[in-house]
């Protein structure tokens, strides 16, 4: 029987008052896997109120970091046990490979145990302002966090969200995308069971349009976090003038991996690979933009051709898979229209450029691993996020091109350089206008570590103490003695 799914207020489960529901699809194969309520606007805003009231409370927000602490540990616990089921309910969710999603849950269940550690670290400042004055640094929660997820790490940036909101002691109202809730809402049963106070954490399903519009345009939210699109992240930053409440924005990306004529070319052809091909190419760092030094190039694209041709597609739960499926019907014909105007400007179709429909991928939604060359930077194909498996690769001459050509797009989310030559690769690197950047590797992330862009890719920075921050406010208090 299909699944139900409710959505979680104040700490229960309950029905939106909307009849219409969302059908919850197996992108591998179309199956409907669970109906989703859309919660209305009205709904919205009571949840809020529901947060607030909790912050306001001090229930959650004025119990000691230590406290705090234990809590996240408890999340974490919980979803240790429950890793498999994660795993699963992400592979049929979203489509990705078993592997891909076991990598997301593991990093997810240490995202609660990272913040739970700086937790129990002491961060406050002290000045000696004058001889009778004393300066103490405090940093506090912010009060009710909004929390709204793409499609593409459902589980992940779930987690990359409430763990760090959650330990700064804010409550939460976090949103889904429609099409992928079904981790979440795991991740809320499994809070459900926790010490975690009711009322704190709160979880909606329903429109961006409706549910995020609202989160973002209440005056009683405090702060937003998105990850998404650079089109919705331009909409927040409007719709939060209101109440002038924080933003932080994890947005789309263009990211040129730019690999030069003295790398190691196993190396370099291995993460280019890898850099465009995991999670089927909608990650928002992926290398889309392979640079190649003209000494190398034609070498180059024979054999990551022959490398990409190699690439097993399939079903996410099939353990032969080394790329899984497109996660909608909607997103697999923006993909194909992209690669039809990268045919239509003029570049090459070096491989790919399909949708697969044989070898039990009849019914999913799955397209071929897909390579465009010879492209000019004005081409739609090289400047737009495309968010599938599509790379396109351009020719450079010597450094100076290559930073041109890398930081030619409005985007500055990741980047990489390829060089046995360390100096210069640091050198390049520091000129790639980029948050995220990797010198002869690529797509390693680690919490301890800043995540977000630069120019139109976002505002502000997930993990680390940086992610903390973005949930805190920072006080003075100035004491006579
Ligand atoms: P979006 O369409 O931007 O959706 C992201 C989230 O925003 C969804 O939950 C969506 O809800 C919601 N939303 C839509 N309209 C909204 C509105 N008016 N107000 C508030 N929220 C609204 O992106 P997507 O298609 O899910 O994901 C793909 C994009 O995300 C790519 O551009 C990618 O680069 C970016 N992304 C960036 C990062 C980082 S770390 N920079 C990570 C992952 C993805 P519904 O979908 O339910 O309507």
């Amino acid at each position: 029987m299909t699944q139900a799914l409710k959505i979680y207020i104040d700490g229960k489960w309950i029905d939106s008052s909307n009849p219409e529901k969302q059908d919850i699809i197996n992108p591998a194969n179309q199956e409907i896997i669970a109906k989703a309520p859309k919660a209305t606007k009205e709904e919205t805003e009571a949840t809020i109120t529901v947060a607030k009231n909790a912050f306001e409370s001090g229930v959650w927000s004025d119990r000691t970091p230590q406290e705090r602490a234990e809590v996240l540990l408890e999340i974490a616990d919980k979803m240790e046990e429950s890793l498999d089921e994660l795993v699963t309910l992400e592979v049929e969710n979203n489509g990705k490979t078993r592997k891909e999603a076991e990598y997301d849950a593991l990093d997810a269940v240490s995202s609660f145990r990272y913040y739970a550690s700086l937790l129990n670290t002491s961060t406050g400042q002290t000045y000696e302002a004058s001889d009778d004055i004393q300066t103490v640094i405090i940093k506090e929660p912010m009060g009710v966090a909004g929390l709204i997820v793409p499609w593409n790490f459902p589980l992940l940036m779930s987690v990359w969200k409430i763990a760090p909101a959650l330990a700064a002691g804010n409550s939460i109202v976090l949103k889904p995308a429609e099409i992928t809730p079904m981790t979440a809402v795991k991740v809320f049963e499994l809070i459900d069971q926790t010490s975690l106070p009711k009322g704190v954490a709160n979880l909606l399903m329903g429109a961006g349009s409706v549910v995020g519009q609202t989160i973002s345009e209440s005056n009683d939210v405090n702060v937003v976090s998105f990850t998404g699109s650079t089109e919705v992240g331009r909409n927040i930053m409007q719709a939060a003038t209101g109440n002038l409440k924080k933003i932080s924005l994890e947005l789309g990306g263009k990211s040129p991996n730019i690999i030069f004529a003295d790398a190691d070319l196993d190396t370099a052809i291995d993460y280019a690979m890898y850099g465009i091909y995991m999670g089927s190419g909608q990650v928002c760092s992926s290398g889309s933009r392979v640079l190649v030094q003209e000494d190398i190039y034609d070498t180059f694209i024979e054999k990551f051709v022959e490398g990409i041709k190699k690439i097993r597609v399939g079903p996410g739960n099939d353990e032969n898979s080394e790329m899984g499926a497109i996660v909608s019907k909607k997103h697999m014909e923006s993909i194909l229209e992209y690669i039809r105007i990268g045919k239509e400007e003029g570049a090459h179709l070096a491989c790919g450029g399909n949708r697969i429909e044989r070898d039990g991928m009849e019914k999913g939604f799955f397209i071929e691993p897909t390579v465009f060359v010879d492209v000019d930077s004005d081409m739609r194909i090289v400047q737009e996020e495309i968010f599938g498996p599509v790379v396109v690769i351009q020719k450079f001459n010597d450094e100076a091109e290559a930073i041109k050509l890398a930081n030619d797009t409005v985007f500055g989310l990741a980047g990489a350089v390829f060089s046995r030559d360390q100096n210069k690769a640091m050198r390049i690197i520091k000129k790639v206008r980029a948050g995220i950047t990797w010198i002869n590797t690529y797509h390693l992330t680690n919490i301890q570590a800043p995540w977000g862009g630069y120019k139109q890719s976002g505002i502000g920075r997930s993990l680390g103490t940086y992610g903390l921050d973005e949930y805190q406010e920072t006080k003075q208090i100035n004491i006579s003695t």
